[in-house]
This record gives structure tokens, C-alpha cells and sequence, in this order.
């Protein structure tokens, strides 16, 4: 990719970075930090967790930047939780739902937590944000990197 291309791309993720509104289907403790079927799994347990509960889901924002992403309350825009990138291991896509993902957080030290959601428009819009968020802090790693070479 062009340098200028990573150049608009990092600025579209400084701040509060990309916003989305979605509501916290649930999370999960899982056993691996990667694992689509896992993932699959985790989505469907939480939704009929959530189903048999009969509790409406928590209303959030989800901040999609640099230093990570935030989940914040809609309502109050108190922070809930912060997950910085480097401790996302896996993203994942429900199969059965269009308007759902989730994504595993954690580290071998603390556990993989998989947080399970469900997005207001297509859960791909969010799931791209992230993986560009990606390629941009992996870019920036890089330069850094290079820069300490010198
Ligand atoms: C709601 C309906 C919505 C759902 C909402 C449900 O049930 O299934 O689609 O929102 O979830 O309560 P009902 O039709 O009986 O009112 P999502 O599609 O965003 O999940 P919620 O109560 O957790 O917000």
C-alpha cells in the first residue's frame, strides 16, 4: 500500500477514531485466543444466554482506534471496557447473523475473554475498521521500529 494511503488511514483512527453503535450481546471466558467454530459457539451460547435471561441487551458505542478499541455505554459514554489492539488475537464474523460479530481479547497470562456483539448496521462495516486499524498500527510499529534502528 501507498504511503499516503496509511497516512489517511491513521488519521481516520486518531482520537475517539470510528464510532459504531451496537449493543454488548455478552462475554465469555474462553479456552484459546483463536478459533472461528470457538467463536461461533461463543456467539450462540451468549445470544441464548441473553434470550433466556429475557433482558434487553446493554446499548453501546464502539470506538475503533489507535490505542485500541473502547466500548462505551450509549446513554452515559462511560467507558466499559478498553482493549488495545496487541491483546486482540482473534475477530470473528457470526455465520447465522449479518448484524453480529465478536472478537477475542486476553493473553495467555490473564485468559482469552470473547466479547460477543451485536452491530446497529452490518457487522462487516466494524469487523474492516478493525482489521484496517490494524494494518495501521502494525504500519506504525513497523516505522518506529526503524526509526530506533537508526
Ligand atoms: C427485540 C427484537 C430486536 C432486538 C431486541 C429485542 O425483540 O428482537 O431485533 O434487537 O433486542 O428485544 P421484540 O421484537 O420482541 O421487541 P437487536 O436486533 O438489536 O438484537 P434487545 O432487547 O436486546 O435490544
Amino acid at each position: 500500500t501507498s504511503p499516503l494511503k496509511y497516512k489517511n488511514e491513521t488519521t481516520r483512527f486518531l482520537g475517539d477514531g470510528v464510532s459504531f453503535k451496537a449493543k454488548l450481546i455478552g462475554i465469555l471466558e474462553v479456552s484459546e485466543a483463536r478459533g472461528d467454530r470457538m467463536c461461533q459457539e461463543a456467539l450462540a451460547d451468549l445470544k441464548m444466554a441473553i434470550r433466556a435471561a429475557g433482558e434487553h441487551k446493554q446499548r453501546i458505542i464502539i470506538n475503533v482506534a489507535i490505542d485500541g478499541l473502547r466500548l462505551r455505554d450509549e446513554k452515559t459514554g462511560d467507558s466499559l471496557y478498553h482493549h488495545p489492539v496487541h491483546k486482540i488475537s482473534f475477530i470473528a464474523q457470526d455465520m447465522t447473523d449479518s448484524r453480529a460479530f465478536g472478537y477475542i481479547f486476553g493473553s495467555p497470562d490473564t485468559g482469552h475473554r470473547f466479547f460477543g456483539i451485536k452491530t446497529d448496521k452490518a457487522a462487516s462495516q466494524v469487523v474492516i475498521a478493525m482489521r484496517d486499524l490494524f494494518q495501521v498500527v502494525f504500519a506504525l510499529k513497523k516505522k518506529e521500529i526503524e526509526i530506533a534502528k537508526q
